[in-house]
Order: structure tokens, then sequence, then C-alpha cells
């Protein structure tokens, strides 16, 4: 109830704010891409962190207006630099699981694209793996319509819950992105059988993969060694304002 008011009034007064955490290339460390992520900047409470408040949301379904409120400043930035004549580079969103399940989905993604002007290859969709996993019509449905439209599917959290292996048969996904989990103890000669062969699995299916969580130069050195070149992680940058984010991207330029 209270967080629910909460996030009506945060939505109201821009309380929530859109970070990017860059993806780079390990082979040269150029930003390749970026992933959106909320932040809510409380007026009190100082930076409330997502997992404290998205679970909430999820489950009284507010986290659509989230997603929504902040897909739209995603599109709105990249229109900003297409008119600007600056070089695009793919923004990931969210999506989370409830809103995979609703067919309000594709309109409202549609309807930004046009807004915008933004070519739905620069704006990927991550769904949690968890939502691929109830094998339901309408939202495999979404995803194909929305792929045949342009849009990118993306499998977040690779490697954390179930096995998925049965669904990597049936869906064609664009990229899949292996949660920092997975990477996480690579001190185990098993770890680095499961990983080395995983990643040569999904090369194989034509994904293109992305690692999230590196942390580590010993991280870096195993999976540019697994030919894997796309990541995610701490050891190059942290999660940053848009603004942060855009000048970053302008002295790359
Ligand atoms: O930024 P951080 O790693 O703390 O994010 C924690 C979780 O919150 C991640 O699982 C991430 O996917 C999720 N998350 C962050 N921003 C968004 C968003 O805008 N929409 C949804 N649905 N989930 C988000
Ligand atoms: O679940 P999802 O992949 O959407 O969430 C991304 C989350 O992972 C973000 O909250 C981000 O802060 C976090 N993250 C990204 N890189 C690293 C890392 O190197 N280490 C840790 N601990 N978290 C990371
Ligand atoms: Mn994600
Ligand atoms: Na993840």
């Amino acid at each position: 109830r209270q967080v629910e008011n909460d996030i009506v009034s945060a939505l109201e007064n821009g309380e929530l704010q859109l970070y990017v955490q860059p993806k780079v290339d390990m082979r040269d460390g150029r930003v390749i891409g970026g992933e959106a992520l909320v932040r809510w900047k409380h007026p009190e409470k100082g930076l409330v962190p997502p997992g404290e408040f998205i679970p909430v949301l999820e489950k009284n379904g507010f986290i659509i207006n989230v997603d929504e409120y902040i897909w739209e400043k995603v599109f709105a930035y990249l229109g900003k630099l297409r008119k600007e004549g600056r070089t695009l580079i793919p923004v990931s969103i969210n999506v989370s699981r409830l809103h995979a399940y609703d067919e309000k989905l594709i309109e409202t993604l549609l309807r930004l694209r046009e807004e915008y002007d933004v070519l739905p290859e620069y704006v990927p969709l991550e769904l949690t793996e968890s939502a691929f996993l109830e094998d339901e019509v309408g939202m495999y449905r979404r995803m194909e319509s929305l792929r045949e439209r342009g849009f990118l599917v993306s499998m977040d959290d690779f490697g954390t819950g179930y096995s998925t292996m049965n669904m990597l048969k049936n869906q064609t996904l664009d990229e899949i992105k292996i949660d920092r989990e997975f990477i996480r103890d690579l001190e185990k000669d098993k770890s680095q059988i499961i990983i080395r062969n995983t990643i040569a699995m999904l090369q194989q299916l034509g994904a293109h993969i992305v690692i999230e969580g590196v942390e580590t130069e010993e991280q870096k050195e195993f999976l540019l060694g697994c030919n894997c070149t796309d990541v995610q992680g701490f050891l190059f940058y942290r999660p940053m304002p848009v603004e942060e984010f855009d000048k970053l991207l302008w002295q790359q330029e």
C-alpha cells in the first residue's frame, strides 16, 4: 500500500531516474551498448535500490508503469542522439515478466518507436529467463511479433533458474545474457568446463552473448579465452546517470 502510493508520487515528482550501465567489448574497451536501469531518488530515504521496490511493484502490477516510464526516457535519449547526428548504440530495456504477458506491450513499444523515430534494433528487450518458462502461447506470439517488427529479444539472467534447454530449441533469441552467478566461482575446474561449453553451445545456436558481472581480470582473461568479448561488469563500468553515459559516448565519438 505504502510503496504503491510512494511510487505514484515518485513518478509524478520525477524521483525515478534513468541510469545506464555500459556494455563493453573487452578487446578494446569500447562501449558497444548499454542497459537501462531504474533508480529511485527518494526525498527522505535517498537512493532506494531496485531490489527493494521492484519485487513489490511486480506483485501489485505497478511495474508496468515504471517500465514504460523508463522506456520512454530511453527512446527520448536515443531520439535526441539521432536528431543531433550523433552515433547511436543500442540501449537495452528490461521487460518485467508481468509486462511480457500483457497485450499492451506491443502497442506501447510501437508508439514509442513512432513518437521518437528510433529504429527498434537500438532498443533490445531484456526478458528474464524465468519469463520463458511458462510456455504461454501469447507471450511467445508477442515476442515473435516484435521480432518481425525489428525489435531484438534478449534472455536475461541465463543460468540462474531452471533448465531452459527446451526453450532454446523452440524460441529464437537474438541475445543471451549470462548471469553473474554463472561466472562467480571460476577457481573450480567444474565451473570452467560448464562455462566454456555453455558459451560454445549458445554461440553455435547463433545467439549474441553478453556476460554479466565481470569484476576481475581473471574472469576477463578466461572469457576472452572462450571467445567471449561483450560484457557488462564493475571491472569496466557501474550503472551511471544517463547524463554521464552520454559524456562517455561523446568522448568515444
Ligand atoms: O540495477 P540493479 O542491478 O540493482 O537492478 C536490480 C534488478 O532490477 C535487476 O534484475 C534489473 O533487471 C531490475 N531492473 C532495473 N531496472 C528495471 C526496469 O526499468 N524495469 C524492470 N522490469 N526491471 C528493472
Ligand atoms: O538482472 P539484470 O541483469 O537486469 O540486472 C543487472 C544488475 O546487475 C544491475 O543491477 C547491475 O548493477 C548489476 N551488475 C552489473 N555488473 C555487475 C558486477 O560486475 N557485479 C555486481 N555485483 N553486480 C553487477
Ligand atoms: Mn537486465
Ligand atoms: Na542478469
